[in-house]
């Protein structure tokens, strides 16, 4: 395994870095007070690539390897998580149909994301949560394609999705054998935005419900044979993961430079703050932790580029100990910084409310824990 970066992705990362410290970073703390990507910030990210840079080369995307994709994600996640999230969507969105989709739904799917037109993956309702098997939206055959009924909750990009990969169940009885994938529209009838979440953080991407009210899917839109979802649905995961560790990492670099920053410049006995051993340990220890997840995330997405068959225990490996350590360097970051890490008017705090959903989305941590235990086996 080579941690080396090649000229090719430096130009890559140099160019994301660019965007992130030109355009990302002065607007976070805007965009964390309003709840929203401002309409321009969004044309610059689908016009320098950053909303499609995971689309394959044969669809007409820049055709990244993993390692590559997680170097970029972590640099967006170091600049807001919450436009990571919104850009990594689409990337979640994109699995099933790279996964089951047929040559023509791939070409529609990822000609609108270089379009610039946003993609949101719903499989949470609110009643299946970690147990994703428990999907009650009901797909109803019907003549030429099917009838979606039901709600979707906590779903990336819900308010600004033009195409949705959704799921639902063909079998009355429910079930994960009757859980099937389909690609809805936005503009079908049937289809509205329900609520919209005051989130706690990562606030510039939206997440709403989604309501499928007799919504009419035709039949070239379901991605896969019926009763394939749940499996989909996995292997989408055991792939997406390691993206939510690499935006976790870019994060925990975030407060680790604002911590550092910090105690460099604020004086206290007549002293810098960095010169105190206990704030030392504390930089000492947020930098390691960082640097681990950093080589884990980086293990994980080469193993799926090379298409290891652990690479999804690997991924779950990843995105556990990257969130959980984003989690703890952002609040050690608060600490160094004491009531100036407190003030919204530090970005400290929005590390750490930004850190706590990726402990939590893409599966709990409880949940990793239980694919890692699952998974290990000597
Ligand atoms: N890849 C392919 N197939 C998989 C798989 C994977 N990673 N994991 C499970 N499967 C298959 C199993 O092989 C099994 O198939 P068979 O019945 O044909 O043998 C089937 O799926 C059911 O597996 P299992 O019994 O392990 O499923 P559980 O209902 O126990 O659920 C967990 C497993 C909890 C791991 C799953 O529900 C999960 O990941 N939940 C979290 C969901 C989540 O992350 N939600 C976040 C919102 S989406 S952004």
């Amino acid at each position: 395994m080579d941690f080396s970066i090649n000229s090719q992705q430096k130009e890559i990362v140099d160019l994301v870095k660019q965007i992130v410290d030109r355009e990302i970073r002065p607007r976070a703390i805007d965009m964390d007070r309003s709840g929203k990507i401002p309409d321009e910030l969004l044309q610059i990210l689908v016009s320098s690539g950053v909303t499609s840079m995971a689309v394959p080369a044969a669809y007409g995307g820049p055709g990244l390897g993993v390692d590559t994709l997680g170097l970029l994600y972590e640099e967006l996640g170091r600049g807001c998580a919450g436009v990571a999230t919104v850009c990594a969507a689409n990337a979640l969105a994109s699995y099933p149909v790279l996964i089951a989709g047929t040559e023509e739904q791939k070409k529609r799917f990822f000609d609108s994301v270089l379009s610039g037109r946003m993609a949101a993956f719903a499989l949470t309702e609110p009643g299946a949560g970690s147990d994703a098997g428990a999907v009650s939206c009901r797909a109803e055959k019907t003549e030429g394609g099917y009838r979606l009924t039901g709600i979707k909750c906590f779903i990336t990009n819900g308010p600004i999705a033009d195409q949705i990969v959704v799921f639902a169940n063909t079998r009355k009885t429910g079930g994960i054998r009757g859980l099937t994938v389909f690609l809805a529209d936005s503009s079908m009838e049937g289809f509205s935005i329900g609520k919209i979440e005051d989130k706690m953080g990562i606030r510039a991407s939206a997440t709403s419900e989604l309501i499928f009210d007799h919504c009419f899917v035709p039949e070239e839109n379901r991605i896969g044979r019926e009763g394939m979802g749940f499996r989909i649905a996995m292997e989408t995961l055991d792939h997406s993961r390691a993206v939510v560790g690499a935006v976790s990492v870019g994060i925990a670099q975030a407060a680790l430079e604002a911590a550092v920053i910090y105690a460099h410049q604020r004086k206290q006995f007549g002293v810098k703050v960095a010169s105190f051993e206990m704030v030392q340990q504390m930089i000492a220890d947020m930098a390691m932790e960082t640097e681990a997840a950093r080589a884990l995330v980086q293990k994980a997405c080469w193993m799926q580029e090379k298409e290891d068959p652990q690479s999804g225990v690997m991924a779950a490996m990843a995105k556990c100990l990257a969130s959980d350590t984003a989690m703890k360097v952002s609040t050690t970051a608060v600490q160094v910084m004491g009531g100036n890490g407190y003030s919204k008017e530090n970005q400290a705090e929005k590390y750490m409310r930004d850190a706590k959903v990726m402990q939590i989305y893409e599966g709990t941590n409880q949940i990793q824990r239980l694919v890692i235990a699952n998974g290990v086996s000597y």
